[in-house]
């Protein structure tokens, strides 16, 4: 693609789009910055620093890795550059953790030290093998072409609780090395293996791509070391390109409780087959149905297959995974959520990336979608609490909340109307919510909404990150938007300020909507209808920081809107180091 693009010969407006397409995408994963590489940044700026998302004291990092609970503790392992701000010289460092919220560092657990993976140690998953303990799978770089290869890892001593130290023994690694026909250059990310009773094989899958369609390899093994390739890929999409970070697992139809792989074959679930797409940096899921003895994926027919499908979260957060957690009976998603700024902006700050709050997710009684929600463990860090009762919104209105703080806060809400009939309508050709969100922000007067936050907002409203609902009547239902919209979070105009937005799909027969969101200085993540729609947003506010940042309640439309409940809390730091 790469030749054809830069030859300019094909004039044709599809070619030329992929191109771009191309060329934001393929590069944009693992692009290096040489010039930026070892400036050592000597000093951190902290003021768009978070307090309670977790980041390391320094440096970029990205993906979260291998994420697991084992004897007691958690582990996140996650791609770190020890030495700058910009993406390069990628280690998976390591911290464990009691309650997923605060954390104690330890030294790196990977990093090159093989032919294998010389070149760098990139993403993967930790697989539990009953009564032997933890193996990880990540991809390792074997030459400075990128050519990928899976690799293992396991504890020196499986007995230690934070399993610190780790070893990639000599015999069988790399385990999976890309055979004919397969695209060594576009081939990582191996997922947590999962156990088929009927024939005694391990199973996992690896990421990848041929030409532009998306697939996820799957491989098999009896041992966790010898592995054979499947004749087919678990499932591929056309047009989707490369998939990075696939994630695969079951989710109960009966409840919230998550299930471990071992409940891959189990009655009652359904499957989700999650992919990052490198193409457009974002992320989307099908549900489906698997079975072991099959080896076959099938999207529902409720999903939709590719770039317009559902998202764990339509803004900053991409190269998730997931694991359950035994202790608590719950499946639990890490995400990456970079940051909006430039690389020039990183090198200054001296750090570049955090984790998105790990949440619980499990499927929604509809079963067309998954729900998510932030931990429980997150209350620990509420502070002092304000609330706000059955407080009337008028068209223009906005209300600031007082008495916490608000550049670090937890902000809980349920918003009603008596009535639909002001929404306005809704046309078929808006397919696109960001695109919608954009067109139609805070500042465009609607009738039902856009009412919500305003966060990370300065005293005069020079900037601020509004989170609203804005509803529409499209012949036959209401379509109901949740738009986070960073256009107005910064005086800097030439930050890139995306209006982040997706469609919830929610029963308004109440006349209800609930919003919550944590705001951490440069990130406002968001959950719409209990969790149904969630979107995480990076800004970088001038003026609207630290004790000058407000919070108000807001209605630009023409219904009334009526606050039921507001809580909003102060959040406490997160030990993290
Ligand atoms: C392994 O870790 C356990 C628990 O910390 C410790 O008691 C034991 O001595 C360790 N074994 C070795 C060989 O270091
Ligand atoms: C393999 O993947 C790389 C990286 O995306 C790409 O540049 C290359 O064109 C692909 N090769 C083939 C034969 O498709
Ligand atoms: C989707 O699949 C279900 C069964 O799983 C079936 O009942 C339904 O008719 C299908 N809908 C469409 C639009 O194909
Ligand atoms: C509400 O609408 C008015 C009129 O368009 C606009 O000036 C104001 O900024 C809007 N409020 C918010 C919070 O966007
Ligand atoms: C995060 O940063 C923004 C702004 O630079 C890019 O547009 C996104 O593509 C990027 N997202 C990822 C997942 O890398």
């Amino acid at each position: 693609m790469k030749g054809v693009c830069d030859g300019k010969v094909f004039v044709l407006l599809l070619l030329s789009l992929l191109c771009v397409i191309q060329h934001n995408g393929v590069e944009a994963s693992h692009k290096t910055y040489p010039t930026y590489q070892s400036v050592a940044s000597s000093e951190v700026k902290e003021i768009h620093r978070t307090a309670y998302h977790f980041q390391p004291p320094s440096h970029w990092i990205n993906d979260p890795n291998g994420p697991m609970y084992y004897n007691g503790f958690y582990h996140l392992f996650y791609q770190l550059n020890p030495k700058g701000a910009v993406w390069g010289n990628i280690v998976w460092a390591h911290s464990v953790s009691t309650d997923l919220i605060n954390w104690t560092p330890l030294e790196p657990a990977i990093y090159p030290s093989k032919p294998w993976d010389k070149y760098g140690c990139w993403s993967g998953s930790a697989t539990i093998i009953p009564g032997m303990g933890p193996v990880i799978l990540y991809t390792g770089i074997i030459d400075d072409k990128n050519t990928q290869v899976q690799c293992y890892a396991v504890p020196e001593n499986a007995s230690d609780p934070y399993l610190k130290k780790w070893v990639k023994p000599d015999l069988h690694n790399p385990i999976v090395v890309a055979e004919e026909g397969v695209n060594g250059s576009a081939f990582r990310d191996p997922t947590t293996a999962w156990y088929g009773k009927e024939d005694g094989h391990w199973r996992m899958i690896v990421g990848s791509k041929r030409k532009h369609r998306g697939m996820a390899y799957l491989y098999r093994s009896k041992d966790f070391l010898k592995w054979v390739k499947a004749k087919h890929p678990i499932h591929s999409s056309a047009d989707t390109g490369m998939w990075e970070c696939p994630d695969f697992y079951p989710v109960s139809m009966k409840g919230q409780n998550g299930l471990d792989l071992s409940a891959m074959d189990a009655p009652d679930v359904k499957h989700v087959l999650k992919n990052s797409l490198d193409l457009t940096r974002y992320e989307y899921y099908t549900l489906g149905s698997y079975s072991t003895s099959t080896d076959k994926y099938v999207p529902d027919n409720t999903s939709e297959d590719g770039w317009g499908g559902l998202r764990y979260d339509y803004g900053n957060f991409y190269a998730s995974k997931s694991f359950f957690d035994p202790s608590k009976n719950r499946r639990i998603l890490w995400g990456w959520a970079n940051e909006s700024d430039t690389p020039q902006d990183d090198v200054l700050k001296g750090w570049a990336g955090i984790q998105a709050i790990p949440r619980t997710v499990w499927l929604d009684p509809n079963q067309r979608q998954l729900v998510q929600w932030p931990i429980e463990e997150l209350d620990s860090l509420r502070g002092e609490q304000v609330t706000m009762k059955d407080q009337v919104l008028q068209k223009g209105d906005h209300i600031e909340v007082t008495g916490i703080t608000p550049a670090q806060a937890d902000v809980d809400a349920s918003f009603s109307f008596t009535s639909l009939d002001n929404a306005e309508s809704f046309d078929p050709s808006w397919t696109n919510a960001q695109d919608l969100c954009a067109q139609k922000g805070s500042k465009v007067q609607g009738g039902v909404g856009p009412f919500g936050l305003l966060t990370l907002a300065s005293k005069k409203l020079e900037e601020f990150t509004p989170v609203f609902f804005r509803i529409f009547k499209a012949p036959d239902k209401h379509v109901v938007l949740l738009c986070s919209d960073a256009s107005s979070s910064t005086l800097k105009k030439s930050k890139y300020r995306p209006s982040f937005a997706g469609f919830v799909d929610v029963d308004l027969a109440e006349k209800r909507l609930l919003l919550r969101s944590l705001i951490d200085h440069s990130v406002v993540e968001s959950f719409g209808a209990g969790g149904k729609t969630n979107v995480l947003s990076r800004v970088y506010p001038e003026l609207a920081v630290q004790n000058n940042a407000h919070l108000f309640v807001f209605n630009n439309g023409t219904e009334p809107i009526k606050i039921e409940y507001l809580s909003a809390w102060s959040m406490k730091p997160a030990v993290r180091y």
